[in-house]
């Protein structure tokens, strides 16, 4: 019985395991400057013009794993959770809208940074149909919970986030935001649960990349690359 909860541990091990990385991504310097009020605004700026792009990318490859989760998941209540995140994905591209107009960001006037291209061709990989269901679903709980870790932090009780950021940590950093990165978390660790080894090592490497480019998505945020 405790053997098989251990095994269906798959992404809390991995988090430990990976500590360094995992750690760089959820509490990273941008972060920090955001809830000790030190955030260059222009950072902020430039994070919310690129990040508006990532989500117009991010949109089709979550879509992919819905129409994976509706091909090869064995649990139908799956495709429901996914289906809540695309429409939460509708409210996000309204919200970057309205939240570019508040701080002058032309949204039709920014283009993509080197580092966001290179995770939107990482995401465009993942979509393509001979990706597993499991390895995408690993994907997808990874991008979703860096968010929901690094913007919580944020909203903690001795935070000093500055008021006009509160929503954007708000968007991502909300209690029901959390419990649907736990719904994604409880899927990735029955998939990988019944999932072939070769499987598992794919999914285990997938996450890692996706902590690893959320650190540079970050870093190109605060002008650190490009
Ligand atoms: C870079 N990662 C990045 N942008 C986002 N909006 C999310 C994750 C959402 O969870």
């Amino acid at each position: 019985m405790a053997d098989e909860r251990e095994k269906m541990k798959f992404i809390e091990n991995w988090v430990i395991k990976h500590d360094s990385v995992y750690t760089a991504a959820t509490r990273h310097p941008f972060i920090h400057s955001i809830r000790d009020g030190s955030v260059d605004l222009s950072s902020f700026k430039t994070w919310l013009g690129q990040d508006y792009l990532f989500v117009r990318r991010f949109i089709p490859f979550v879509a992919s794993v819905l129409l994976k989760a509706c091909k090869e998941s064995d649990d139908e209540s799956d495709m429901e959770v996914i289906l809540a995140g695309l429409a939460s994905l509708n409210d996000e591209i309204h919200w970057f809208k309205k939240e570019a107009a508040k701080w002058d960001v032309q949204l039709n006037a920014v283009t993509p940074q080197k580092t966001n291209q290179n995770y939107c061709r990482f995401l465009e990989s993942l979509m393509q149909p001979e990706v597993n269901y499991t390895v995408a679903i690993t994907a997808f709980w990874a991008i979703e919970a860096v968010y929901q870790l690094s913007f919580a932090h944020c909203l903690e009780d001795d935070a000093k986030t500055p008021p006009e950021l509160r929503a954007a940590c708000e968007r991502w950093g909300n209690e029901g935001f959390g419990k649907y990165c736990d719904s994604l978390r409880i899927i990735a660790n029955r998939c990988l649960s019944k999932a072939l080894e070769d499987v598992q090592v794919k999914a285990e490497l997938t996450l890692l990349q996706v902590f690893e480019l959320e650190v540079e998505f970050w870093n190109m945020s605060e002008g650190r690359n490009n």
